[in-house]
């Protein structure tokens, strides 16, 4: 891979400020400030520039811990480790595999196990950030467990959660693009890939021609060269601005896209960035190569993470919410992710549409929506995997709102959304009015930190061209005074739903003697939750085995059983074979009846068991 000269002069100059930064560190007589401790902070240095504008913090990470910053990948782990040291009896950090580049991925599960097993337990999974760029999803994983943990013994509706449930939590999945997001110059939606190699132009060559710093300032902006025929011109309201010309009227500006060089002269610019694999269309479910999908990878599971994630996943079968976090849109999405596949189950889609609207209200603006309808189809997705072979119920929430960007009005809870921006409109995705208003947001509310304004530039192949635009922070992630309403808001979704998730109670009723040496014993399992104990789609499709209630006793037999209408005009539907083991899905605010015939006398054994809804027994006599 050919290096650039520029590109190695920026390494070498980032170097430098680094030793710099280092150097100034150390004690220093002259103004008599003390060193710091060996080992207390790692790196003692000020954030980078392209930290600092993602609000990175070098204080040490503590309990309870904060949202005014993003955390990098290293703080990720710092984080974990310092919920599990304040709550070692309620966590377990472990790392679920490694990346492409060596990263571990890490997840903490929380669970009481004073109130049960793990894997007992209704499972709550959350995870984000499987596009490197999508940072803030990984401070909704950490605001959750923050809360949970911080909260547990002091709010009732939070112990209850903790003490039912177990959550599971990869606060960043896609570790290599968190990290390279962090320290690189990026746009704001670049570096969502996952670090397996690509040669994007078929060259032979790969990753040879990405975009390029060429200000130095830790940004990928936007390179524009003066020209009478180009196809935009300044917008008269905003000189930052541009907007497209009409038909008969003059250019001014043609766009040349990311800053960038021609690294490998080959005559085009940025041609083959990093990768391109991209971790949320490389499920094994439902997958389509390249050619239908772009950046579905070789084959499922291509990447490392997603299959090491997959495996945590299937060892967790009692997961039955998930939430994976992203960054575009206010929205949760449910699935189906394409419209090839079958419709989604309609009593699932009640469960949903509980879950779901409850989640739009608990986050203003948001909107809940059907994955490939409402937005665009995709193959390969990581929600299709978890419905259809782990037999969850899935959201992808889509954490920002641009409209939250704004000088004048925030907008109103559950307001409708705005109409689309018009094509001639589009700049960087959105309307020149949305435009406007955000640079006076960045201009007034954010100090000017937003947005660079266009400068010269002597450009190797292009000659004189400016450089310009929205910095890497913008457009896609909240300023980090933004972060703790968007956290809080979007873990309480999460939260909501786990209390909503299978909460079975058995129970056996007087037994009736019915005849010399038989019982007529009466079993109720009724669920209090508004989520079943396993999907309508698991049971239609038979994902994992159904619910088993079994009655038994080494001194009685089981004549006969099976589901009772418990109304008025009884009616029993007797099991033929094995009456003993009945098989069920106890409903969402409901419940189901069984009877059964026992003959003999002595204790009888109840047990209810279903992998999402955990393990009950209850014991009887019959004399
Ligand atoms: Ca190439
Ligand atoms: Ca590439
Ligand atoms: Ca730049
Ligand atoms: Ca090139
Ligand atoms: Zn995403």
């Amino acid at each position: 891979m050919k290096k650039n000269v520029l590109v190695t002069a920026c390494l070498m100059l980032t170097l430098a400020t680094l030793t710099f930064a280092q150097q100034t560190a150390k004690p220093n007589k002259a103004d008599g400030v003390s060193p710091k401790p060996a080992g207390v902070s790692p790196k003692s240095a000020k954030p980078t520039k392209a930290e600092w504008q993602l609000g990175v913090t070098t204080d040490k990470i503590t309990v309870p811990l904060r949202f005014d910053h993003y955390y990098t990948y290293e703080q990720i782990g710092e984080a974990l480790n310092a919920l599990h040291a304040a709550y070692p009896d309620l966590t377990k950090v472990e790392s679920v595999g490694k990346s492409e580049e060596g990263r571990d991925i890490w997840a903490m599960t929380v669970n009481n196990p004073k109130t049960g097993a793990a894997l007992d337990k209704p499972g709550v999974y959350v995870d984000g950030n499987i596009h490197g760029n999508e940072i803030q999803a990984a401070e909704v994983g950490l605001s959750l467990l923050n809360r949970l943990l911080t909260s547990y013994g002091q709010n009732d509706q939070i112990t209850k959660i903790v003490d039912r449930n177990v959550f599971y939590v990869i606060p960043s999945v896609n570790v290599d693009g968190r990290f390279h997001f962090f320290h690189d110059p990026n746009t704001p939606s670049s570096n969502r890939t996952i670090r397996v190699p690509r040669d994007d132009d078929r060259d032979g060559l790969v990753d040879e021609d990405g975009p390029d710093d060429l200000d130095g300032d830790g940004n990928i902006t936007e390179m524009r060269k003066r020209d009478p025929f180009g196809q935009w011109k300044t917008d008269p309201e905003e000189p930052r601005l541009m907007v497209r010309v009409k038909p008969g009227e003059k250019g001014e500006w043609t766009l040349l896209g990311e800053e960038g060089l021609d690294n490998d002269g080959d005559g085009k610019v940025n041609e083959d960035e990093a990768g391109y694999l991209d971790g949320n269309r490389n499920w094994g479910i439902n997958w389509a190569p390249p050619y239908v999908q772009s950046g579905s990878g070789e084959y499922p599971f291509q990447a490392s993470g997603m299959r090491a994630i997959a495996r945590f996943l299937v060892e967790r079968p009692n997961i039955i919410v998930v939430f994976a976090f992203h960054n575009n849109g206010g929205m949760y999405l449910r699935g189906p992710s394409t419209k090839a596949q079958e419709p989604m189950n309609p009593q699932d889609v009640g469960v949903y549409d509980i879950l779901g609207k409850n989640a739009e209200k608990i986050v203003p603006g948001y909107r809940y929506m059907v994955s490939w309808k409402d937005l665009y189809p995709t193959y390969g997705d990581f929600t299709d995997f978890t419905d259809n072979v782990l037999g969850s119920y899935g959201f992808v929430g889509e954490l920002f709102v641009t409209a939250s960007e704004t000088y004048h009005q925030p907008p109103k809870p559950g307001a409708a959304p705005g109409p689309p921006p018009e094509d001639e409109d589009m700049m960087s995705g959105g309307s020149v009015e949305q435009e406007r208003e955000r640079l006076k947001f960045s201009d007034n509310v954010a100090q000017g930190e937003l947005y660079r304004p266009w400068k010269p530039f002597k450009h190797p192949q292009f000659g004189d061209v400016e450089i310009g635009g929205w910095v890497k922070m913008s457009s896609r992630l909240p300023h980090p005074f933004m972060l703790t309403d968007l956290t809080h808001r979007n873990a309480s979704a999460v939260l909501f739903a786990a209390s909503q998730t299978p909460d079975v109670s058995l129970d056996v009723l007087p037994a009736e003697k019915v005849g010399d040496n038989l019982y007529k014993l009466r079993v109720r399992l009724a669920n209090a939750g508004s989520i079943p104990s396993l999907t309508f789609t698991a049971l239609q499709r038979k994902i994992h085995p159904q619910d088993v209630l079994r009655v038994t006793g080494k001194t009685v037999t089981v004549v006969s059983g099976g589901p009772a209408s418990g109304s008025p005009i009884e009616e029993v539907r007797y099991k033929a074979n094995r009456p003993d083991t009945q098989l069920l899905q106890v409903p969402g605010n409901g419940k189901i009846d069984f009877q059964f015939l026992v003959s003999g006398k002595g204790e009888v054994t109840v047990s209810y068991q279903s992998i999402k809804a955990g393990r009950q027994t209850k014991t009887v006599t019959l004399q």
